[in-house]
């Protein structure tokens, strides 16, 4: 399988792979926590330097840099047939607000990584091979995430993606016009490209690879997810005064909500639920809040789960509301996907090549490489992180399996290029 293989071995060989952790420790400055985190949120100045790190970088390697509307970030390694739909990789470089500085810039680092690479071992392939670092995958300010990429893939429109608002109400069209004012010089792609194939390198997020002490992940395919906000409306009132009976207390009837939506987790094998974002109003510790806001994060291996977790969520937001008013909204909704076979052998197929251990395996985590797979042939690479630790400060890696992914990327990519 791919006809670039011994090149493959070549770009793979041509992988720094100090390089390309220095890259990632220097990325991880850009919003960096005073506790060794990153918070590198959507569209914010700490990005928007970022992506200006990664422009220079592209640049000094010889490499192009581009944007699209929807703030998708590109940098291209030109092939010999400039004609021919390019072979695209990369992730993320938004983080959650106590992130850590692996997950997504891993996978646009190793891209870049792996494109100069080529260029300097002096192999043109030729198909163009292109990194993408693509607007909003994490949804902490905007909701939901994986915008940039949904975008592209012609699954939301514009209009509809610029006028989503943060907590401060400030839209996506106004960051992404601050963005294309601070990178005036950057050339415009439209939004939306043919393209031959889409591969994504990205840690693990969970703990499989690092206790089998596997280095290469073959990710046979993306878990599915529903999303919800729930608004609990009450009335407010003075804490000592209105007597409990006649309280429309919006907090107390969220948790009700949330402590019968903790009870049914167990109840449905499988099922992951969250509810990570409470936001109050008026939030005063001597007011009976008027208003509850939260967010419901489902996920599940099997369709079927999402479905049954779906209609007992909604009848527990229902049977808690009383004395208040309830609001529940399904904002995302993803099935179970499975990566077509063909890319999970080629990357199977590069791995062995380099003598590198893998392992098939799902990702219980969401990625940019979801829509991808509805537009061309698609497929990710993880790589261990300790401990499956993400999301969180302490994510690491080993400086070993960051080079050893990034080689497999480069021989996957080429074979791609050359077909
Ligand atoms: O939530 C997710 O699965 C993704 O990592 N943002
Ligand atoms: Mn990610
Ligand atoms: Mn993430
Ligand atoms: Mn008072």
């Amino acid at each position: 399988e791919g006809a670039g293989s011994a090149a493959g071995l070549r770009a793979a060989g041509a992988i720094d792979g100090g390089r390309l952790w220095r890259r990632l420790e220097a990325l991880g400055r850009f919003g960096a926590t005073a506790t060794g985190g990153v918070c590198r949120l959507a569209l914010s100045e700490a990005e928007i330097a970022a992506r200006r790190q990664l422009v220079g970088w592209a640049r000094d390697g010889g490499l192009e840099a581009s944007a699209d509307a929807a703030g998708n970030l590109f940098l291209e390694l030109p092939g010999e047939a400039p004609e021919l739909a390019p072979v695209l990789t990369g992730s993320h470089i938004d983080s959650q607000p106590s992130g850590g500085r692996f997950d997504g810039a891993y996978g646009v680092l190793a891209g870049l990584e792996a494109l100069i690479a080529l260029k300097e071992a002096g192999i043109r392939p030729p198909r163009p091979l292109v990194v993408a670092a693509w607007m909003n995958e994490e949804a902490a300010r905007f909701a939901p995430g994986m915008m940039g990429s949904k975008a592209f893939c012609g699954e939301w429109p514009l209009e509809q993606l610029r006028a989503v608002a943060d907590a401060e109400g400030v839209t996506v069209g106004t960051a992404l016009d601050a963005v294309r004012a601070a990178e005036a010089g950057l050339p415009e792609r439209p939004l939306g490209f043919p393209l031959a194939a889409f591969v994504e390198a990205h840690i693990e997020q969970a703990p499989l690879l690092d206790r089998a002490g596997v280095p290469i992940g073959v990710v046979t395919g993306i878990q599915g997810t529903r999303r919800y906000r729930v608004t609990v409306t009450g009335v407010a009132g003075h804490a000592g005064t209105v007597p409990q009976a006649e309280r429309q207390d919006a907090m107390m009837a969220a948790a009700r909500m949330i402590a019968a939506l903790d009870r049914l987790a167990p109840e449905v094998p499988g099922l992951m639920l969250t509810v990570g974002l409470l936001r109050l109003q008026p939030n005063a510790p001597s007011v009976i809040p008027r208003e509850a806001y939260f967010s419901i994060d489902i996920r599940h291996l099997d369709d079927a789960g999402l479905a049954t977790a779906d209609a007992r969520i909604r009848a527990i937001v229902e049977a808690g509301a009383a004395p208040c008013s309830v609001r529940l909204e399904q904002i995302a909704e993803a099935a179970n996907l499975t990566f077509p076979e063909a890319m999970q052998r080629r990357i199977a197929a590069a791995a062995a090549a380099l003598g590198l251990p893998a392992r098939h395996l799902p990702s219980a985590a969401g990625h940019d490489a979801r829509h991808l797979n509805g537009v061309c042939p698609t497929g990710m690479i993880f790589i261990p992180c300790r401990d499956g630790i993400s999301h969180d400060e302490r994510e690491w890696c080993r400086p070993e399996d960051v080079a050893a992914g990034a080689r497999v990327l480069a021989h996957v990519l080429l074979d791609l290029a050359c077909n």
